[in-house]
């Protein structure tokens, strides 16, 4: 486990991973060591076979306020900010890493989740909030745009007219309505939120891990594919499916009626 001190902290315990924005006074503003520390979560749950599920969650009241606005910001040649090279170092490769990651991601909203942690939240798998908890695409409000994949991924989700609005407004949007707009999968009671995350997650920490590997895959390529090429990789991938062990184990804990135990490959 991480120090206290990191502004990440990891844990892993029964199958499960569990990286904790970890600046709780400026309400877990995304810092640049605060991005080193993800990654060297993310790497050690990569590597780290019993790991199946990895989640994310905040300290304190917030989930994250995206960009810490405190910390200097590089300056370009014409002495103006220039945000290009955080986003290029920090933001955009997560996203893209969460977009790709081989293990199932679960963004667990416990409080709000603003600017570019409302989108960095959409590049994972699930997202599960606290009823109490926001989301709100602020930039608009300090004049800049979308950002960390949000202006991919929100209209993905909402579709085209909503995402605009959300975008253009910078509104706060309540869980419940988040919902309902299907960006989050399941509204938990803030009292028992740390207990419900845990038995959300928990059947993944158990399941069998290939499988969602390939889920993933083939799920993020539809979004490219036409309905054809869509159809052929869903074969392929199924072949792979079908030569597991967790599939003969499925098999045979069907024909036995018992529970299968998967072993995640
Ligand atoms: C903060 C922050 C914060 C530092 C609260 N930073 N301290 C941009 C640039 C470059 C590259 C990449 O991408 C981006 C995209 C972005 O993410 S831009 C940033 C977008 N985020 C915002 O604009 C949110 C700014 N924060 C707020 O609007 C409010 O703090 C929210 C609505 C999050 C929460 O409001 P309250 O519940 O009323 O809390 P608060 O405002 O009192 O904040 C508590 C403390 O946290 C406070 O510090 P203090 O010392 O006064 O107690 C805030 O200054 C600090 N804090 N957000 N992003």
């Amino acid at each position: 486990m991480s120090t206290s001190a990191s502004p990440a902290l990891y844990a892993a315990a029964q199958g499960v991973a569990t990286i904790t924005l970890n600046r709780p006074e400026k309400l877990n503003a995304f810092s640049a060591g605060m991005f080193e520390a993800i990654r060297n979560g993310l790497d050690a749950a990569e590597q780290d076979p019993d790991v199946r599920v990895v989640v994310f969650t905040g300290q304190g009241r917030a989930f994250s306020s995206g960009q810490d606005l405190t910390e200097r910001l590089p300056m370009g040649d014409d002495g103006r900010i220039n945000l290009g090279p955080p986003l290029e170092r920090d933001y955009n490769p997560l996203a893209l890493r969460l977009m790709g990651y081989p293990k199932i991601t679960v963004a667990a909203i416990n409080g709000p989740a603003v600017g570019a942690a409302a989108n960095l939240v959409l590049a994972c798998d699930l997202v599960v909030a606290a009823r109490s908890s926001y989301f709100q695409q602020a930039f608009a409000k300090i004049a800049l745009i979308p950002d960390a994949g949000g202006t991919w991924l929100l209209p993905r989700i909402v579709g085209s007219k909503l995402a605009l609005a959300l975008a253009l407004t910078g509104d706060r949007i309540a869980a419940e309505d988040g919902q309902r707009m299907g960006l989050i999968y399941k509204v938990f009671d803030d009292a028992s939120f740390a207990t419900d995350i845990a038995a959300f997650v928990a059947p993944f920490a158990q399941g069998p891990a290939g499988a969602y590997r390939l889920i993933k895959q083939a799920l993020a390529k539809s979004l490219d594919n036409d309905f054809g090429a869509q159809l052929q990789l869903e074969a392929d991938l199924q072949n792979v499916a079908g030569k597991s062990d967790d599939f003969q184990e499925a098999i045979m804990a069907f024909a036995t009626k018992r529970p299968p135990v998967f072993k995640g490959r």
